[in-house]
């Protein structure tokens, strides 16, 4: 185990690595005087736990805190070393935090500390176990499995979100219903698999298309859309939308073999052709069918 022991007072410090030490509980102790150099240290190196003393000179208890179980790639328990006796208030707030447990200095004897490690782990791994698991499950509620994008309700939620905000700050958004040209016949001719095969590719390439903030779904079957935001006139969607056409008109090749598709693409803009996600989605998907009517593979609004 590796510890980073965080307290201003040397002497506190010592205390601690004392009872650390009889019997010999944790080998690897790293000190620090001040938040700022803790945090230097912890962005620096890996740590199982951190003890870390309630009042330090140059940062809130809180914001250290904050900033140690909020890291986006560094996760260590964390332990309060603390003079205040059942100061309830501050136990809730550094739990809120992110601390897994507390430890009275008065206390620091081989049987609490050690306690108060194993149970701050404990805490922690499950704390990170449930942690990864919402994070896994949101995954799978927002996006389609077999392409990676967003599936369409988190899409439809999405457009609902920047329909209003498109709405406070004036600003126009643009929809593209994107429908794959006789795809029955290619998963006839060439089966389920490459069928599936192809529209990840398609999904590939759409997302190297799209801006940052713009989504890209899959609708389901073989239908996309894409939310643009912030677009300053048709003209750019009509760009994005002949840029899509020739980026899936390059050849797909998949063992060796290439495939040509074709797409078809509707779209519909807020504030002029509607005012909610369905009638975007609605206006889209008809202008979608215009372009199939009259021969596929282009665009229309
Ligand atoms: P059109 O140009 O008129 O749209 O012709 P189309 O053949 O593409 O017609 P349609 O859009 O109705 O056909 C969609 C096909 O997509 C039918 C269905 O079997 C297939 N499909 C739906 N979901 C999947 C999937 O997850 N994987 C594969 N490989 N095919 C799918």
């Amino acid at each position: 185990m590796r510890l980073l022991l965080v307290d201003d007072d040397e002497l506190d410090r010592m205390a601690v690595v004392r009872v650390l030490q009889s019997p010999k509980l944790i080998k690897d102790i790293v000190h620090a005087s001040t938040a700022v150099s803790a945090l230097k240290l912890f962005e620096e190196s890996a740590f199982d736990v951190v003890l870390l003393d309630y009042r330090l000179p140059d940062m809130e208890c809180i914001e250290i805190l904050r900033k140690l179980t909020n890291h986006a790639t560094k996760h260590a328990a964390v332990v309060i070393l603390t003079g205040a006796v059942d100061d309830e208030v501050v136990e809730r707030n550094c739990i809120a935090a992110g601390a897994q447990d507390f430890l009275l200095k008065q206390e620091l004897s081989h049987r609490h500390l050690t306690k108060a490690l194993v149970h701050a782990q404990a805490r922690h791994a499950l704390n990170q176990q449930l942690v990864e698991t919402y994070a896994r499950l949101k995954y799978l509620a927002e996006n389609d499995p077999m392409t990676g994008l967003s599936n369409r309700r988190y899409f439809e939620e999405k457009l609902r979100g920047e329909i209003k905000r498109a709405q406070r700050f004036e600003s126009k958004i643009g929809l593209l219903f994107l429908d794959v040209d006789n795809f029955k016949l290619i998963n006839d001719s060439l089966g389920h698999d490459v069928g599936d095969q192809i529209l990840q590719q398609i999904a590939n390439r759409l997302l190297t298309l799209i801006r940052q903030g713009d989504i890209a779904c899959r609708l389901g079957g073989d239908e996309f859309a894409i939310v643009v935001n912030d677009i300053d006139e048709e003209t750019s969607l009509g760009l994005l939308a002949q840029r899509i056409l020739d980026c899936l008109h390059e050849p797909i090749v998949l063992a060796k073999t290439q495939h040509f598709i074709s797409i078809s693409i509707g779209i519909s803009t807020y504030p002029e052709c509607a005012h909610t996600a369905e009638d975007m989605l609605k206006h889209a998907d008809l202008a979608m069918y215009h372009v199939k009517q009259h021969g596929r593979n282009g665009f229309h609004f």
